[in-house]
Formats: C-alpha cells, structure tokens, sequence
C-alpha cells in the first residue's frame, strides 16, 4: 500500500560527486550532526539502519504477543487497563519505526513480507513464553529494563529519524519498567506462593534478558561500524553491564535473587564478574527453534491474513476519494 520514495537523485552522481557526498557525510558525523532522509549516505548506512530499525519494529509487533495474552487474564481492572495501555504502547512503537525505516526506502509492505515468512529477525527474548502473572512483572521490569539500557544511547543515533522516535519510545519505556517493577514488588509483598511466582519468573526472564544485547563484542560483527557510524554509541557488553548494575541494587529492594552464583563486582576489573551466558541457547532462538518461534510466527501470520479485508477496504476508499476529488476538478 506505501510506496518507496524515489532515492535515485540523492544516489547518483559521478566518482568526484560521490567523494565529495563521503566527505560532507564523514564530516556531519563527526560533529555529531544528523544525517536526514534526503541527505546522501553510503549504501552500507542506509543497509545497515533498515536491518536494525526494522528488526527493532518487529520486535515491538511481535513483543506484543506475550504480554498480550493475559490482557484478558489479569487481575484486576486496574492491571487490565495498565496492560492493556502498555501494549497498545508497543503497537505505536513498531508504527514510530517502521515509519522511520520507510524514510530510508523500504516500504512497510516489504518489512512485513520479511518478517512474516520468517526472513527477518526480531529480539529472541520474544520466543519465551509468559505461563504466570508473575512474567508480566519480570517482563516490564527485565526486558524493558534492558529496552531502557539499550535504548536511551539510541536517542542520540545519527540517523535523525531513528533518534528522534527513540526520544519517545524511551519514555514510554521507563513507565513500562516501573509497572513491571511494582508488579513484582506487590508480588513479594504477598503470600509465600505469590513470593515463589515472582523468582520463578525472574529465574526464566533473567539470562535472556542479558542475550537481548545481542553477543559478546568479540563476536559481534556488526558493533564495529555501527559505532563508527555513530548509530550504536556503546558496545553489546558495555550496555550488558550496565544493565547488571542497574538490576543488582533493584533485585534487593524487591527482594529477589538473581540466578547467576558467581555475580559479584569485581573491583580490580571494575566490571560485574558473571557466570558464561549460556550462548548456545541464544543461537537456536536465532536460528529459529526457541520455545515459542513458531507460535510467534504463526501467530502474526494469521493476523496479517485476518487483516487483509482491512487494508482492501481501505486501498478501495483512497480509490474513491481520488476517484471524487478528480471528477470535483474537471
Ligand atoms: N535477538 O553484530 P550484532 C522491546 C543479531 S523491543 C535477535 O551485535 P547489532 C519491547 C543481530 O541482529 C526491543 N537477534 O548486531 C517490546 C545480528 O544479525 P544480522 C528490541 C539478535 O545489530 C515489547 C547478529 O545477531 N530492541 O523493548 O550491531 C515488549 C549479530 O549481532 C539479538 C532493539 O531492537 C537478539 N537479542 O547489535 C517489551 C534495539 N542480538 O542482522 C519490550 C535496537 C543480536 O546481522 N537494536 N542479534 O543478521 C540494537 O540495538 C542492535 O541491533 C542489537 C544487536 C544490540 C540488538
């Protein structure tokens, strides 16, 4: 239904031209200007910002779906409506992105494509799945606790488009980790089986939320020139410990345990000491054969079927509207 716009004037020209655009682009990055959709920028910038803005989009379509489903479950009716507005959130934060990823020439059309036959990728921690209440504590405070972590140095990401949509997102985020947190605080407050629900569910959300920072830095083989593009401005790990200090202090307000036996601070490192993340795990969800991939998939999949009598209605309307607006004219 979108239509890509045309990019060929701003990519065309001769070497001297193209130099030239390299150098006028090299230089805005340096003095941490923004680059914007119609300023040129080299092939592999453009490639690289519609691989994670669109990844990024899916993951909030798709991160939906766990939460989702105790929309009708919850509570109370003030959990109902918080969640409830919470995911509503998330909808409006893959529109903000898929949005900025058309800036760069890709259309929604295609965006969907790829993730519903499967060619895309979407954060893993969205192939686990929310069996208590209690997830949707461990969901908000771990998971958009690391969005958070990961997030808030994407406000200052080169691409203008991209920036300027985490400015919001960030700070819908951080009301979507305090519910989380205060959904897990009432939870140890109550009863020893409310307490039980609440680790258990920090013991199942608490090594994915890590891999959601994607692999170590020595095998990440896109950090290098994201960070050199200025999109990301620290590396996989740096923000992993970052989150790690963020969770420790909070984990003994709440009174949770954090299931890593060797967590400690090193000093002389100035770093968290931590149990090996469990990489091998992280790969199958990659790949495709986590706990609840396929359900996700299939689940988006019927969706966007159940939806297409929608986007006819609406593509026959636009028909008609332009169909009245021309006959008005001649
Ligand atoms: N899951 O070279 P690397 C949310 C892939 S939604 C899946 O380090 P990069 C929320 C990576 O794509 C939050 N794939 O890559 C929503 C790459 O593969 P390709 C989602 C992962 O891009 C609803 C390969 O591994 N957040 O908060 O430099 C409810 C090598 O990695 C993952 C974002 O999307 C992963 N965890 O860095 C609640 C943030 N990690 O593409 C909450 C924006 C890595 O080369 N994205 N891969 O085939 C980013 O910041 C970066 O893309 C990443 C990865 C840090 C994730």
């Amino acid at each position: 239904m979108t239509t890509a716009p045309d990019l060929t004037a701003v990519t065309a020209g001769s070497a001297d031209d193209t130099a030239a655009e390299q150098a006028a682009f090299d230089a805005l990055i340096d003095a941490e200007q923004r680059i914007e959709p119609r300023d040129w920028m080299p092939e592999g910038y453009r490639k690289t910002l519609i691989r994670q803005i669109s990844q990024h989009a899916h993951s909030e379509i798709i991160g939906m779906q766990p939460e989702g489903t105790w929309i009708t479950r919850a509570p109370s009716l003030k959990r109902k409506a918080i969640l409830l507005a919470k995911v509503q959130d998330e909808a409006g934060h893959g529109l903000y992105l898929y949005s900025a990823a058309q800036t760069l020439g890709i259309t929604r059309d295609e965006m969907t494509q790829q993730l519903i036959d499967g060619r895309a990728k979407y954060s893993s921690i969205f192939n686990y799945p929310t069996p208590t209440w209690a997830d949707m504590g461990a969901i908000g405070w771990l998971v958009d606790g690391a969005a958070i972590c990961n997030q808030v140095p994407l406000c200052r990401a080169s691409y203008g488009p991209y920036g300027r949509a985490m400015v919001r997102i960030c700070k819908e985020e951080s009301f979507h980790q305090r519910q989380g947190f205060e959904i897990l605080l009432t939870l140890m407050q109550g009863t020893a089986a409310q307490r039980a629900m609440a680790q258990d569910s920090v013991d199942r959300w608490y090594w994915p939320s890590l891999m959601m920072f994607g692999p170590p830095d020595e095998s990440s083989p896109n950090s290098a020139q994201s960070m050199a593009w200025k999109i990301k401005r620290f590396s996989n790990d740096e923000l992993r410990q970052r989150f790690i200090g963020m969770l420790v202090p909070q984990a003994e307000i709440l009174g949770v345990t954090l299931p890593d036996p060797e967590l400690r601070w090193d000093e002389a490192a100035q770093r968290w000491h931590t149990s090996e993340i469990d990489w091998t795990e992280f790969h199958e969800v990659l790949a495709g054969r986590g706990p609840m991939n396929a359900a996700r998939l299939q689940h988006r999949r019927a969706a966007h079927e159940d939806g297409a009598w929608v986007r006819e209605a609406a593509v026959a309307y636009a028909r008609r509207q332009a169909e009245k607006t021309e006959r008005a004219v001649a």
